[in-house]
């Protein structure tokens, strides 16, 4: 084995043990000795990603792709970077190399209808869902299509704003976050699990009417959700990154689990700014399991200046509220 392919294998174990600046350091190597070398930019950038260093990670991409504009895994890697950073229209345009590259790849036409979707694209969705279907007369993206075709024909003439913002649900394990999104949301943003970090996204969208006084508001939520780690000292920087309000949720009949919530709470604002919060007591249709009342509630959210709810992802008792207040303090500023 030549010695640039040496260092680049040592940089992938250095990987796998989490060992991230080595890795890193071990990429380099490779790199002095075969600048060419893509393979070693995009893990290189990979490193980057899971230490949240989007910036770094995505010129490592841009190389590898400017390398070879073929090279498939290059563009993936930089459409997640772009996904994190919330550059959507940046993703778009690595699909649109995937697609280039994959002509026949239905998944990746799908994928990118899907994100012109969440962009209110309508049309250039239409077109991407059109290619899937073309390829395979079964597939997600009829639905899909229907569901883009509706968005043209209901928004018409009026004037509308359109907004994407993201929020964060924190909270330990099994207090309910996945259940609470579950209830509010059916439209799974493409089931987006973003295994270095540890998140999965869901979009939800929004309309707000306002009768002619203001245009209307096509809010988009895109609401990540911790998959796994679920320890405040363990969430991955790039979770909170971005974010512009967050829920924090506890379990009412986990009285440790209310006692967490400020860790979760100063955890988030050690990355991100005060962005607003929303807490939440979940579980509060088990009444006779409960291991604290609202004064304590009201204690802790006071703290925050946060507001509130008792909530209940099974029976959906104030649900939509807990999420239409977020919406509420998202569009303050608009
Ligand atoms: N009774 C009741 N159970 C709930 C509620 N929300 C979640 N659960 C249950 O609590 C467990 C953990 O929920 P999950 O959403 O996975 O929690 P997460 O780890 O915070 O995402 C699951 O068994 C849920 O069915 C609720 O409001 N009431
Ligand atoms: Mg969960």
């Amino acid at each position: 084995m030549e010695e640039h392919e040496e260092n680049y294998k040592k940089g992938l174990e250095m990987l796998k043990q989490k060992r991230y600046d080595d890795a890193i350091m071990c990429f380099n190597k490779a790199l002095k000795l075969n600048k060419r070398y893509k393979e070693a930019y995009k893990e290189k950038g990979n490193a980057f990603l899971t230490l949240g260093r989007t910036d770094e990670a995505l010129n490592c991409f841009t190389i590898a792709t400017n390398i070879d504009p073929d090279y498939a895994e290059g563009w993936k890697t930089k459409e997640a970077a772009h996904l994190l950073r919330g550059d959507y229209d940046d993703a778009v345009k690595c699909l649109e190399n995937l697609t280039r590259i994959n002509p026949k790849d239905e998944e990746i036409w799908v994928n990118m209808g899907s994100l012109m979707m969440n962009l209110h694209r309508f049309r250039g969705a239409i077109e991407c869902f059109d290619k899937a279907i073309e390829i395979n007369p079964k597939s997600a993206a009829v639905e899909k299509k229907n569901e883009a075709e509706k968005h043209i024909g209901g928004v018409k003439s009026r004037e509308v704003k359109r907004l994407i913002k993201k929020i964060c649900i924190l909270g330990d394990g099994a207090v309910g976050k996945t259940s609470l999104i579950r209830k509010y949301v059916y439209d799974m943003f493409e089931d987006k699990y973003l295994s270095t970090i540890g998140a999965k996204i869901t979009k939800k969208v929004i309309t707000l009417k306002y009768h002619g006084a203001k245009p209307d508001v096509i809010l988009t939520l895109m609401i990540w959700d911790i998959a796994g780690q679920e320890d405040y000292r363990n969430v991955h920087p790039t979770y909170y990154q971005g974010a512009e309000g967050a829920l924090v949720v506890c379990d009412k009949t986990r009285k440790e689990t209310l006692d967490n919530l400020p860790k979760w709470a100063e955890n988030l604002y050690n990355v991100s700014d005060k962005i607003p919060i929303v807490f939440l007591a979940n579980k509060n249709d088990l009444k006779m399991q409960a291991t604290f009342n609202e004064n304590d509630m009201k204690k802790m959210a006071d703290r925050f200046g946060g507001n509130y709810f008792f909530t209940s992802a099974k029976s959906g008792e104030n649900v939509e509220n807990a999420f239409s207040e977020i919406g509420k303090h998202l569009l303050k500023g608009e």
